[in-house]
Formats: C-alpha cells, structure tokens, sequence
C-alpha cells in the first residue's frame, strides 16, 4: 500500500508536542462535566462509508475534468477507500453500486476487503438509467411503471443486488428512486405510489432475515414536476406499510431549501424508523458537496438529534454514509474533509449538556437552551478530533499526510493521468 504504519507515525512525529499541549488545554475545559475517555471512544468507533462513486470525478452532466489517477476498477475504487481509512482510521467501509462495482470473484473482494480493514455497507440498485443489454427501458419509470414488464425487471435488478451484497458480507440495500413525472397530468400519483410499492413488497420479500431497506427521499431531479417518494412522509408510509426491515434514509441533499432536516431526524428516530445518512452539503440543490462546508450549525444541530435519538429511542443502529461527487478537488481530498466535519458535527453534540438542555427546555428559557448549543458549537474541538485519530494509529492531520506523502501522484504514477471512474 502506498501509505503504510511508519508513514503515519512519521506524519505525526513533528505535531505530536503542539497537538499535546492543544488536547491538555481543551481537556481542562471539559474533564469535569465529560467523561472524555468515554467520547474518544465513541469518536475511534464512528464509521462512515464512502461510496464507491465519489471517488473519481463526476457530479455533472457537464465536462468531467479528472485530476488523474482515478480508480478504474472495484479493487482500486475499494484501495482509494483503504487509503483514506489508514489516513482517518474512521472510514471504515464501502457502499457500491451495481451494476458499476459489479463483484465478479467475490471471494478475493472479500478478501481484498478483509486486507484493506474494510466492510460493505448499503448496496445501491440503480435503476435511473438504462443498460446495455436491458430489455426494457426506465424512460417512464422503472418500480412505479405502467408496464408489469418494466417493473419486473426493476424487481428483479433490485434482488440481483441484495444477492451480490450477501456474497460480500452487506447487510442493507438503498433504493433510490428516480421515477416521477416532469408534466402535470403525466403520472397518476396514486397509481404511481401503489405500484411503487407493490415492487417494494417484492424486494422486501427477497431481503435475508438480517438484512434492511433503506428508503431514500427526493422532492425534484432527475424530474421536476413530482417524484414518486418525494419526502421523508412519504418515504416512511413506504417504510411502514413494508415492515420492520424498511427504513428512510435521509440524504442531506434531497430536501427543500431551509426545511427543517434536524425535525424530520427526531420525528423519524422517535418512530424507530431512521436507517440511514447521506452525509453531503449544499447550496442550490442536491449539490453532493463537502460536508460541512455550506452550512455546519445545520449539522451541528441535526448531529444534536442523532444523539439525542441514540439516546432515548429505541431507533436501529444507524448506517452513516457519505453521498458526494466532485469535479474540481481531489475526490480523496474532498472525502477526508467530509469525514472530518461530520466527526467534528458529533463531537459537538457528544459535549451538549443534555440534562441542562432539558432543564432549559422544559422550563422555556429559550435564552438557556440556545446558550447550550452555541457552547457546544462554538468551542474548538479539533484537538479531541485530533487525539481519537492519533489512539486509533491514524493521522493527526489527515490532509496534511496525505499531501505530505504525495498521494496523489504516485496514484497517478500508477494508474495514468486520464482515468475514468465510473459514477454519478
Ligand atoms: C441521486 O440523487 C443520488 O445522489 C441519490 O442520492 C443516491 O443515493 C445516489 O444518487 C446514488 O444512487
Ligand atoms: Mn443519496
Ligand atoms: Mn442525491
């Protein structure tokens, strides 16, 4: 591997007195209301995907200006993963999407899996686009279609793919649904809904007893008139009509501007029904850029509403994942720092005073309530970020590594300077 042990402890060497007196300093702050060793822990433990599609360049229907070096098959897309992983020790796992990451010996996957530190998470369906030797066309649709036959292939692509996310050890399908009209009067919306669903029964059925369906929500794109699971409402009457291997998954991406995302967290979690994250961030749309880097106090506050749920709901565990794709920055880059700020985003909320915050509420001292959050939100909590990753044998600074070591270059030493990956 181009990054190995001594590269990381060398990396750390220089900062290592600077980034000690930083953690003694922010360890005095919060030693006595914290239990500190208890969050590191949490931090080391917190795992997020990165998607087998975010690691080369795409996001646009636009160019597609590759920096080079990009992964072109499932083993180099899985080793990109394991290179950000030695780097942050939190990336743990790879979410793919069939048919571009198709396995075809899945046990040296597994194995290459098994070398790399890493697990599969969700495995994605992708029915938003035709194939090559598909019989039928998703044109008008693909679970919600008119067309039985449509359909069935829709179905039947779907189990395809829990079946290649056994074989490699998985234990949850996405579905993300493209199907909706552009034309008022196009879709019948209650057809539409009905037939949606029927599909859904069919692939639910197929779900081994240990396995989940996320539901994932988008209220415009690829059509602009309706999409068939349009929100979080919708997504959950699906979810909860299927049973209790459905859940919603919220991509931050796929809401409304300034719907209140932090709301839709809790609703979902007192309901026992949130399965997973799409972590990315945006300005106009779904963006799927860096997370963090738009609006952090949403995340901060959505992060608020995941702890607070872990801690009083009885919600399943959840399966976090990034859901990104970038034209302009090293899609490596780009990953460390989404990686980064969602850790950072939970560490926040690990040091809200929760028994102050419900003393504040339940007393209506709004002054109160929002003094908590802004304490927690405003102190710097780097250092803590910094001091998980060094326990976990990871980088101080993983950016700062991974330009040291010049990543980046040897991979294009390696794979060539005009590479394309398959993706968004
Ligand atoms: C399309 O909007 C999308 O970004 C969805 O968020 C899916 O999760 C992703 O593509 C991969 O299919
Ligand atoms: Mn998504
Ligand atoms: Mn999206």
């Amino acid at each position: 591997m181009i990054l190995n042990d001594q590269n990381i402890e060398d990396a750390n060497k220089s900062a290592l007195s600077d980034h000690q007196k930083q953690y003694d300093n922010l360890k005095s702050t919060l030693s006595d209301k914290h239990d500190l060793d208890a969050i590191i822990q949490k931090l080391k433990d917190f795992q997020v995907a990165i998607p087998s599609w975010a690691l080369g360049t795409g996001g646009t229907r636009f160019g597609r200006y590759g920096g080079g070096g990009e992964p072109r098959t499932l083993e180099e897309k899985m080793y990109d993963v394991g290179l950000i992983h030695k780097l942050n020790q939190n990336s743990g796992a790879i979410s793919l999407h069939i048919p571009w990451d198709i396995p075809e010996n899945p046990e040296a996957i597994r194995q290459l899996a098994s070398n790399l530190n890493l697990k599969f998470d969700a495995v994605n369906s992708n029915t938003f686009q035709d194939q090559e030797d598909a019989k039928y066309s998703y044109k008008y649709g693909s679970l919600s279609h008119v067309d039985a036959a449509v359909r069935q292939q829709a179905i039947d692509h779907n189990k395809e793919v829990i079946d290649y996310g056994k074989d490699l050890g998985s234990k949850s399908l996405t579905v993300w649904l493209a199907d909706g009209s552009s034309h008022p009067g196009q879709n019948n919306f209650r057809k539409a809904f009905e037939r949606t669903y029927e599909s859904l029964q069919e692939i639910y059925n197929h779900l081994p007893a240990d396995w989940k369906v996320f539901i994932e929500y988008k209220p415009y794109e690829p059509y602009f008139y309706s999409m068939v699971i349009q929100d979080w409402g919708t997504s959950h009457l699906l979810a909860q009509k299927l049973g209790d291997k459905a859940l919603s998954l919220v991509d931050l991406g796929h809401h409304l501007p300034n719907t209140n995302i932090e709301q839709i967290v809790a609703t979902l979690m007192m309901q026992n029904k949130l399965g997973g994250f799409h972590f990315n961030d945006s300005k106009f749309g779904d963006d799927d850029l860096t997370v963090g880097s738009l609006k952090p106090y949403q995340l901060f506050l959505i992060f608020n509403e995941l702890v607070d749920g872990m801690l009083n709901t009885s919600n399943p565990d959840l399966s976090w994942m990034i859901d990104a794709s970038h034209n302009m920055k090293d899609p490596l880059e780009d990953l460390l720092q989404s990686v980064d700020a969602i850790l950072l985003a939970y560490a926040q909320a690990l040091v809200v005073d929760r028994k102050a915050l419900d003393q504040a509420q339940e007393s209506n001292d709004i002054t109160g309530a929002q003094e908590i959050l802004q304490n927690a939100y405003r102190m710097d909590l780097r250092p803590l970020l910094a001091e998980a990753r060094r326990q976990a044998g990871a980088a101080l600074n993983p950016i700062k590594a991974y330009r040291q070591f010049k990543v980046r270059d040897q991979l294009i030493d390696e794979r060539g300077l005009k590479t394309i990956s398959t993706g968004l």
